[in-house]
């Protein structure tokens, strides 16, 4: 039996009152699943025990522990849009991707538009070696949002890239030859469920009558037949990413055991199908930019836009900092989740310029403190004013995010400390500890102006 999700909760009241904004602005999504309340967590955790894990699971999750940070790509037909159509806009804090449904475009109209989709300047490269430059360790790429159009070669429905676009290349072959090469985990987002192209999908009510709907139809003629197709033809896939949930359990079960008969390692997102406490999928997403809600000891991730779409838009500038960037990741990590990261490339294939220069900042603190992120366990101090741990081994890792004056005073610890040294510069700091407080004599200034890091080595 799968572990019940999310019992030794630690639920800070900010990260409630962020809950409760986010499940309040997306109340009608399908896949989420109404937390509990707390019940009674601790403020120091023992770390997850190996031995609560069915062994298979925890071999198949060891990847997806170990990386922390992928890269998220939203790409299709509504990247040349670009927020924009016959002079309707998407408001900026919307999502772009959604710009089919929003301003109602018919089927036949949608699909001449994607007859024009031509990305000449994609550089499946390019991409990548971004990716690895940024630290993110996996990929996840749109195969098929829920306007229903394939962004790889498919036999089961023409209207996909390679036979609906001047283009003619298969991008998800390119990416997933350039992430082999590289080392990168190549994975794909589906959208199992919904589809507003296809006449038996969830989402269309604006061309196709509810009513007549046959949604096994959808799922046997186009949805299983096209992630048949995805997991046979593009090498091993790290994890495929569904979204919205499914509306039976027995429909998501199919999808799953589809996806286990063709590549029995490939990971399943939680937004499958989750139906009371029982999880179908290998691990929880948090709501789309949800911030964690506890749940040390399971697995989770959380997606998150670097603007506030996640297909392209030209109207959003609202560009999160690096520095931002890099506090979700240490707060994701210190409790144990996984952070993927967006990028909207544009209908010409490029990813936007601001979001390069924040991937590559955030590259560069990780090439410093990535030992204090990859491989980590959530920390063993958690609820900390000044910032958050990470642990691996016998090592804590302290993320400072206000730096005090002089000392910094940690408590919670449980064994004797030995060393302390910045990751930034390798430079020891001084110490004292006395039970399970240590004090550390810091510099005046922080080395790092968004988060500095210190690793106690300890008994
Ligand atoms: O792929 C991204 C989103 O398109 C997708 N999940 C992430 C990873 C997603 N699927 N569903 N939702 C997000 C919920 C979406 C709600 C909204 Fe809207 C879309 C809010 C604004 C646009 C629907 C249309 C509700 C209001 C208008």
């Amino acid at each position: 039996m799968k572990p019940r999700l999310f019992q030794n909760r630690v639920v800070p009241g900010f990260v409630l009152a962020i809950l409760a904004c986010v499940l309040l602005s997306a109340a009608n999504e399908v896949y989420r699943r109404v937390p509990q309340p707390a019940a009674g967590g601790s403020a120091n955790q023992s770390p997850a025990s190996a031995a609560t894990m069915p062994v298979a699971t925890s071999d198949r999750m060891a990847w997806f522990r170990h990386d922390k940070f992928g890269m998220f790509i939203h790409w299709g037909p509504y990247s040349k849009l670009a927020g924009e159509w016959q002079g309707h806009r998407i408001p900026v804090g919307t999502e772009a991707e959604w710009i089919m449904q929003r301003f109602n475009i018919p089927v036949a109209e949608y699909r001449q538009l994607a007859h024009q989709f031509n990305p000449t300047h994609f550089n499946p490269q390019e991409w990548v070696s971004l990716a690895q430059a940024t630290g993110m360790k996996y990929i996840v790429v749109t195969a098929k949002h829920h306007d229903g159009f394939a962004m790889y070669r498919s036999q089961v429905s023409q209207y996909n890239i390679v036979d609906w676009t001047p283009f003619g290349r298969d991008p998800l072959m390119e990416l997933s030859q350039a992430c082999q090469k590289a080392g990168i985990r190549f994975c794909v987002y589906y959208s199992h469920r919904e589809d507003w192209d296809h006449p038996d999908g969830y989402g269309n009510n604006w061309d196709y009558d509810r009513s007549k709907k046959d949604f096994d139809r959808y799922l046997e003629q186009k949805s299983k037949p096209q992630l048949r197709e995805l997991l046979t033809n593009y090498g091993p896939i790290g994890l495929v990413w569904f979204d919205r949930g499914m509306d039976t359990p027995e429909h998501a079960r199919q999808i799953v055991d589809l996806v286990h008969q063709l590549q029995p390692r490939c990971l399943i997102s939680g937004r499958v199908g989750s139906y009371g406490q029982e999880l179908m999928g290998d691990y929880q997403d948090m709501g789309d930019n949800g911030m964690p809600t506890g749940g040390l000891e399971e697995y989770w991730e959380t997606p998150q836009t670097l603007n506030t779409t996640w297909g392209f838009s030209r109207f959003d500038e609202q560009w999160k900092t690096p520095g931002n960037v890099i506090h979700r990741l240490v707060e994701i990590v210190s409790q144990g989740g996984n952070y993927l990261l967006n990028v909207g490339p544009t209908g010409e294939g490029v990813i936007p310029q601001p979001s390069v220069e924040r991937l590559h900042e955030i590259g560069a603190w990780l090439k410093v403190n990535g030992e204090a992120i990859y491989g980590t366990t959530y920390g063993p101090v958690q609820g900390q004013s000044f910032g958050r741990t990470t642990r691996k081994g016998n090592t804590i890792y302290v993320h400072v995010f206000e730096w005090p004056k002089g000392a910094l005073e940690l408590s919670g610890l449980r064994s004797r400390t030995i060393s302390a040294t910045l990751l930034a510069g390798g430079r020891p700091l001084a110490f004292k500890q006395s039970g399970d407080r240590v004090w550390l004599t810091l510099p005046e200034e922080a080395p790092d102006p968004s988060v500095s890091v210190i690793a106690l080595r300890t008994e």
